[in-house]
C-alpha cells in the first residue's frame, strides 16, 4: 500500500472534525483543574495576495509546540484570528469601489482555507476578527476607559478620572502629581468650581489617558492620513513610500508616556530576545539629566534647557531653541525678524526624522537675543536651529561645542566660540578635532575639580539645585501615540460633541458605534475625513460623532485577551476566565513589530491591570521572532548586444555582457533549468523571435540569487502548490527543516523531496512487503529500545528549546536506523508516532488509527524516556598499538580492567596487529582509550 497523502490527510482531518479535537474547554468546563498553556501567533492582516511560504513558518513552529504541550497534558489555548481593519483594504476600495468589508471577508476566507490545509491545530470557535462589531465594541469600550482615566504618579497607576475631579473639588490641583500636559496651570478648589464647563473639560483633557489636543503629526497627503512614527521610514510612508510632512492638527492621542518607566522596567521580567528588548529600550529612550534655567538679557522671559551633561555647563557658548519654540516669537529682535520667520517656515516641513538624520546639513539662524550664563553671567547668543527638536526635553539646549558633536558642527559652521571644559581626571585627547586651539579656553570650575564625568554630573546637579538654577529630571524619548486616522476602514472613536462642542464619551450601553455606510471612501471636498460623508450619522439623532477612526494597532493591542472569552457580551473577557488563561506563554511573530504592536499591547495590558480588569501586567511572557523567509530568485541571461538571445547561465563567461531577467521560480526545475517553451510563451516579458544558446535541448539554465520574497521578483512560493504536490506534512517538516526558527533563510525547494521520502520511509515501517499493515507484538531488542528512548529525550529537549530543525533531523535519523533494523515492533513504532505527531500530524493520526486506536492521537500522553536506555553502558574505545590508533571497539563500561584486557586481546583485529608478538603492557583509561604496548 503506497503512501498516499491525499487519503491520509482527508482521513485525519475528518477524524479531527468528528472528535472535535481542537475544542479548548474553558476552566469552568473542566471536571478537574488542568494546567493551562497559551500559545499564540501574531494574527495576520488578510491581504489580497494570500499566504506565501514565509507566513506559515511561525505558525507551524507554534503549532508543533502547542501540540507537544497537549501531549504533555496541558489545556492548550491556541487560537487564530484576523487583524482586519487597515489601509490596504481601503486603498483597494478606493480603486475599485468594492466595500472593504467585502474584500476583507473574501480574503479571510482564502486565508482560512490555506491555514486549514497546513493542518494547524486552531480552535476556530475562538476566532477573533477586529473589524467585527462584536469585537470592536470592546475596543471602543477600552478607549472609553482610557478617556475616563488619568495617571496618578503618586500611586504610579491609572485611576478613574472621577478621583481627579474629586481632588480638584476639594484641593484644586495643587497637590496633584500626574502624567499630564506641560502647560496645565495651577488652580484652587474655588477656582475649579468657578470654571465654566468648557474650561473644566479643557483642563481634564490635559490629564486624560485618551485625549484630544493640537499636536504635530506626520501627515501623508497621498494616503490622506496621519501616520505613527513607526510607520514613517526615512521621511516617507512605510506603506507606499509617499512623502510625509509635519502638520499641526487636532488629534486624539493616548498618553503612553505615562507608562514609559513601567514599560522599561517590565522588560526585565519577560523572556524576549535581547535585540527586541533593546529596540524597545531605545524607543522609550530614557535619559537622566537636569533642566537648567537661563534668564534672558533685557527680558523677563527665561529659557529652560534640558541636558544630560550639566557638568559641561562652563563650556556653554550659546543657546539654541527649536524653531517651533513659543519663545522664538517673543524674543526675536526686530532686525532678525525676517530671517527668523524664513527659517521657521523652512523647518516646518522637515519631519523629526529628517532633522535628526541630516547630521551634516547645518542650518539655523540668530534671534538677536542673549541669554545669561547662570554661573558666570556671560552673555550667550540665542539661536534657533532644527537639530533641536521641539518635542524632546524642553525644546531648548545649552550648546557645548567642545563636548557635543552637533553643537561643534554648528559652532564651526557659524563661527561661534568653542570652550573646552577640562576636568583633570577626564582623559582628554588634546589633539582631538573638537578642541579648537584658536578659540579653546580651558576652564576648571571649582566644584567640579578632580571628578570623574559620572560624579561630576551628579555634583553639578546638586549644585544647580542648591543655587535654585534648575532641577534633576528624567526624560523619555517616547511620545504619546497619535490615535486618530482620517480614514474610513477602522473602529469609529466612540466620542461625540455636545451643544458646546465639548467632546464626550458615548454611553457604554450604546456600544458598538458601528461604522456607517458611505458613498465614497475618500475625504470630503472640504478635507474632512470620509466619515463626514455620513451626514445622517448622529449620536442620539442630534450630536456630531468624532469623524476620525482608530489606527491599525488598536484592535491588535488586546486581541489576545478576547480569545480567552470570545463570545462574552457582558465584558471584553470575564475576570475568572482571564485569571485562568492569564498571559500568553509563548508568542510567535515577526520582529518588525518591536516598537509598534509589542509596545502598544504592553501598554494596554498595564492599563487594564491598573483598573483591576486583569491580574497580570505583561501580555507576552516568552516571545520568539521567526526569521524571514527569503526568496530564491531565478533569472535568465539575455545578451546585452543581442537582446533577442538568451544564453544558458552555465555558458556565461563575461557577466558584464548579459542582463538578467526574472522568471517565475515555480517554472524552474530542481537543477535550475527552465523549459524554453515557458519563456517563449511570455513574449510580453521576454520578447519575440527569441534565440537560445544552450547545450541542453529545449531548456536553459537560470542564474539564482537569494533576496527578499516579493511578487515583483517572481520568487514567491505559494504553500498551496507545494501542499498539493507533496502534502501538508511534508510541507510542515520541510519548513522546519530549513534551519533554526529565528534565522533568516532562503526557501529553496530542491530539498523538499528529501522530507517527502522521509515520510514515505516512516510509513513503510508499518507495512510488510505485501503492503499489509503489519506490527509485531514481539519484545524489542535492547538496541531498538535505546534508539527510541534516546530520541524521546532528545526530541523533547529540542522542542522545549524551540530547536525544531534539529528535532526533525533526529526523527529522520531515527527512522533510517529503524528501517535498517527492519523494526516493526509495536512497542517502538507506537511511541514513534507520538513523537512525529506534532510535526506531521496527519500521517501520525492515520497510522495511529491503523494501530487500532480509535481515539485521536492528539491527546495521547507524550512518552517518557527511561533513564536506563539513555545512559550509555558501553563506550566505543579507540584501540591503539604503541600509541597508533588502529580501530574502534565497543566495550561495556563499569567492568574490571582484566575483563577489558581479555576482550581486547581476544578480538580478531588485535590478533592481526599483534602478529606473533606478546603485549608488554596494556594502558587503559576508562571511557577514553585502550593502548597496547608491544
Ligand atoms: C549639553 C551637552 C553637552 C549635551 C555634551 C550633550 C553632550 P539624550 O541622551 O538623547 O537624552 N538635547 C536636549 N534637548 C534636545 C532637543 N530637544 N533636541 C536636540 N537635542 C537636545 O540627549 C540629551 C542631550 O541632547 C542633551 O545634553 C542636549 O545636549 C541635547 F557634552 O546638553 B546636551
Amino acid at each position: 500500500m503506497e503512501f498516499n497523502f491525499h487519503e491520509i490527510e482527508s482521513f485525519a482531518k475528518r477524524k479531527w472534525q468528528q472528535q472535535n479535537v481542537y475544542y479548548t474547554p474553558q476552566p469552568t468546563e473542566l471536571s478537574s483543574h488542568k494546567e493551562k498553556f497559551y500559545v499564540l501567533d501574531m494574527f495576520p492582516y488578510p491581504s489580497g495576495a494570500g499566504l506565501h511560504v514565509g507566513h506559515p513558518l511561525g505558525y507551524i513552529a507554534s503549532d508543533i509546540y502547542a501540540r507537544y504541550k497537549k501531549h504533555c497534558g496541558y489545556n492548550v489555548l491556541h487560537p487564530m484570528g484576523f487583524d482586519a481593519f487597515g489601509l490596504p483594504a481601503e486603498q483597494y476600495a478606493i480603486q475599485t469601489g468594492q466595500h472593504p468589508a467585502v474584500t476583507t471577508k473574501n480574503n479571510i476566507k482564502r486565508y482560512k482555507e490555506q491555514l486549514e490545509k497546513i493542518g494547524l491545530s486552531y480552535d476556530w470557535n475562538r476566532e477573533v476578527i477586529t473589524c467585527d462589531s462584536k469585537y470592536y465594541k470592546w475596543t471602543q469600550w477600552i478607549f472609553i476607559q482610557l478617556f475616563n482615566s488619568w495617571y496618578n504618579l503618586k500611586s504610579d497607576k491609572a485611576e478613574p478620572i472621577q478621583t481627579l475631579i474629586n481632588e480638584f473639588e476639594t484641593n484644586g490641583n495643587i497637590n496633584v502629581n500626574a502624567a499630564c500636559d506641560d502647560d496645565v496651570i495651577k488652580f484652587t478648589a474655588d477656582e475649579w468650581k468657578n470654571f465654566s464647563e468648557k474650561q473644566r473639560s479643557d483642563i481634564l483633557m490635559k490629564y486624560r489617558l485618551a485625549y484630544h489636543s493640537e499636536a504635530y503629526v506626520n501627515w501623508c497627503p497621498a494616503l490622506g492620513t496621519v501616520l505613527a512614527n513607526d510607520e514613517v521610514k526615512d521621511g516617507v510612508s512605510e506603506r507606499g513610500g509617499f512623502p510625509v510632512e509635519r502638520r499641526l492638527m487636532p488629534q486624539w492621542s493616548l498618553r503612553i508616556t505615562a507608562y514609559a518607566e513601567r514599560l522599561l522596567q517590565g522588560l526585565e521580567t519577560i523572556d524576549w530576545s535581547e535585540s527586541i528588548k533593546e529596540a524597545q529600550r531605545n524607543w522609550i529612550g530614557k535619559s537622566e539629566g537636569a533642566e537648567i534655567v537661563f534668564n534672558l538679557d533685557n527680558s523677563t522671559e527665561s529659557i529652560r534647557i534640558f541636558t544630560t551633561r550639566p557638568d559641561t555647563i562652563f563650556g556653554v557658548t550659546y543657546v539654541v531653541l527649536a524653531p517651533e519654540h513659543p519663545l522664538v516669537e517673543k524674543i526675536t529682535t526686530d532686525d532678525r525678524k525676517n530671517d527668523v520667520l524664513k527659517y521657521v517656515e523652512y523647518a516646518k516641513n522637515r519631519s523629526e526624522r529628517e532633522r535628526q538624520a541630516d547630521v551634516n546639513k547645518v542650518t539655523g539662524t540668530f534671534t538677536g537675543a542673549y541669554a545669561i550664563h547662570p554661573f558666570t553671567n556671560e552673555k550667550l547668543p540665542v539661536w534657533i536651529a532644527d537639530y533641536v527638536l521641539y518635542h524632546y526635553g524642553t525644546g531648548a539646549v545649552m550648546a557645548v561645542p567642545a563636548h557635543d558633536s552637533r553643537d561643534f558642527k554648528f559652532a564651526k559652521h557659524f563661527s561661534l566660540p568653542i570652550k573646552m571644559v577640562i576636568q583633570p581626571k577626564e582623559n582628554f585627547d588634546f589633539s582631538q578635532s573638537s578642541y579648537d586651539e584658536k578659540n579653546g579656553i580651558c576652564i576648571n570650575s571649582d566644584f567640579l575639580n578632580n571628578l570623574e564625568v559620572k560624579d561630576a554630573i551628579q555634583k553639578s546637579i546638586q549644585e544647580i539645585e542648591k543655587r535654585k538654577l534648575g532641577k534633576r529630571v528624567v526624560n523619555y524619548r517616547l511620545r504619546d501615540a497619535v490615535f486618530g486616522r482620517q480614514r474610513y476602514w477602522g473602529e469609529p472613536i466612540p466620542i461625540y460633541y455636545d451643544e458646546q462642542g465639548i467632546p464626550r464619551a458615548v454611553d457604554e450601553n450604546d456600544l458598538p458605534i458601528e461604522l456607517p455606510e458611505i458613498d465614497k471612501y475618500l475625504p470630503t471636498e472640504t478635507g474632512e475625513p470620509p466619515l463626514a460623508r455620513a451626514t445622517q450619522w448622529k449620536y442620539k439623532g442630534k450630536y456630531e460623532f468624532e469623524k476620525t477612526t482608530m489606527p491599525g494597532w488598536a484592535g491588535s493591542s488586546w486581541y489576545f485577551l478576547r480569545y480567552m472569552d470570545p463570545h462574552n457580551d457582558k465584558a471584553f473577557a470575564g475576570r475568572s476566565i482571564t485569571d485562568y488563561w492569564r498571559e500568553v506563554d509563548l508568542y510567535v511573530g515577526g520582529s518588525e513589530h518591536a516598537t509598534g504592536h509589542l509596545i502598544y499591547a504592553r501598554f494596554w495590558t498595564k492599563f487594564l491591570y491598573d483598573l483591576g480588569f486583569i491580574s497580570f501586567d505583561e501580555p507576552f511572557k516568552k516571545l520568539i521572532n521567526q526569521g524571514m523567509i527569503l526568496g530564491n530568485s531565478a533569472m535568465i541571461c539575455r545578451l546585452k548586444d543581442q537582446p533577442d538571445t538568451y544564453i544558458s547561465a552555465e555558458k556565461v563567461t563575461d557577466w558584464n555582457k548579459v542582463s538578467k531577467v526574472y522568471v517565475d521560480v515555480n517554472l524552474v526545475d530542481e537543477n535550475d533549468f527552465i523549459a524554453i517553451r515557458d519563456i517563449q510563451a511570455n513574449s510580453v516579458l521576454y520578447g519575440e523571435n527569441l534565440k537560445f544558446i544552450s547545450d541542453v535541448p529545449n531548456k536553459i539554465k537560470c542564474y539564482r540569487e537569494i533576496e527578499k520574497m516579493s511578487k515583483s521578483k517572481f520568487n514567491v512560493v505559494n504553500p498551496d502548490d507545494l501542499i498539493d504536490k507533496y502534502g501538508a506534512d511534508t510541507f510542515r517538516l520541510y519548513e522546519m527543516f530549513l534551519g533554526p526558527i529565528e534565522q533568516h533563510k532562503p526557501f529553496i525547494t530542491n530539498g523538499i523531496t528529501g522530507t517527502y521520502n522521509f515520510l514515505r520511509k516512516l510509513y513503510r515501517l508499518y507495512f510488510n512487503d505485501k503492503g499489509e499493515f503489519n506490527l509485531s507484538n514481539d519484545k524489542p531488542t535492547e538496541e531498538e529500545l535505546k534508539l527510541l528512548h534516546k530520541n524521546i529525550k532528545k526530541i523533547r529537549e529540542d522542542i522545549e528549546r524551540f530547536s525544531f530543525n534539529t528535532a526533525v533531523s533526529s526523527l529522520m535519523i531515527l527512522v533510517n536506523k529503524l528501517t535498517e533494523l527492519k523494526c516493526n515492533k509495536r512497542e517502538i513504532l507506537e511511541p514513534l508516532l507520538i513523537l512525529i505527531s506534532p510535526f506531521a500530524p496527519h500521517t501520525a493520526e492515520y497510522l495511529w488509527d491503523k494501530c487500532g486506536h480509535k481515539e485521536s492521537i492528539i491527546n495521547v500522553t507524550y512518552p517518557e524516556h527511561s533513564e536506563k536506555y539513555v545512559v550509555d553502558n558501553a563506550f566505543n574505545y579507540p584501540i591503539s598499538f604503541n600509541g597508533k590508533m588502529r580501530f574502534n571497539l565497543e566495550i561495556p563500561l563499569n567492568i574490571p580492567k582484566e575483563q577489558v584486557e581479555q576482550i581486547v586481546l581476544s578480538n580478531e583485529q588485535t590478533k592481526k596487529y599483534l602478529g606473533d608478538k606478546q603485549p608488554k603492557k596494556i594502558i587503559f583509561v576508562e571511557g577514553k582509550i585502550v593502548n597496547v604496548v608491544v
